[in-house]
């Protein structure tokens, strides 16, 4: 197999990585380059028309795409640590967290990236004011989760899981956007020093 990659601070295939690191294992890696526009290249259209990283190409040349997926499935071939989950109901919950982290803050941070960001202004038409809309809204999510994280060690479970990895790569890609947790947000700031000790952050 071959894990199409992209470096930090793409948050999508960090969490991909960091899953592997904590599973301890390594699969075959190559970068795609995201500001020279490689991912609009026709070799890597050829792997996913889609234009995104990551995506993982198996043996018998079938491509997986998006972010989970590709986690689950590496989930699945080493279930050691598991990460999504151990019964039907933390399974549910690791699902729920992960889907309100990515479409609670993942879509928020995503259009204030693509409508505000001077490196995206290279490439896509911005709708500044819309970009702007998006912040409170980034930030009100925020507080939710910051609230949900009083006296919890982990997001979704008694352990770190997807929905970690999740809220991590998003948080860390809103602090390289200059959109850092609040500073009246005292759980979630906690939160972070806890998983961003763990080794597999460094991914
Ligand atoms: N839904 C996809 C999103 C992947 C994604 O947005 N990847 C970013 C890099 S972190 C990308 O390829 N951006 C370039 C683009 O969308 O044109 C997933 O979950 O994998």
């Amino acid at each position: 197999m071959l894990f199409y990659n992209a470096p930090n601070p793409a948050p999508n295939p960090r969490r991909v990585r960091i899953l592997l690191a904590e599973k301890g294992v390594s699969v075959p890696m190559t970068d795609i380059s995201i500001p020279t526009g490689e991912l609009r290249s026709e070799a890597f259209l050829a792997v996913n028309p889609l234009g995104q990283v990551p995506a993982l190409q198996l043996d018998d040349g079938e491509v997986l795409t998006e972010t989970v997926s590709i986690c689950r499935y590496f989930d699945a071939l080493h279930p050691e640590p598991p990460m999504f989950g151990t019964d039907p109901l933390d399974s549910a919950r690791i699902c729920m967290w992960t889907r309100r982290v990515e479409l609670r803050l993942g879509t928020p941070l995503s259009m204030i990236w693509q409508h505000t960001h001077p490196f995206t202004a290279r490439v896509v038409q911005q709708h500044k004011e819309f970009g702007e809309t998006n912040r409170p809204k980034l930030h009100e999510a925020m507080r939710f989760v910051d609230g949900h994280l009083d006296g919890r060690e982990f997001l979704a479970s008694d352990c770190f899981t997807i929905a970690d990895i999740a809220l991590l790569t998003i948080i860390d890609f809103a602090g390289f956007i200059d959109e850092p947790i609040p500073g009246d947000m005292p759980h979630l700031k906690a939160w972070h020093d806890r998983v961003s000790a763990r080794p597999s952050a460094q991914a």
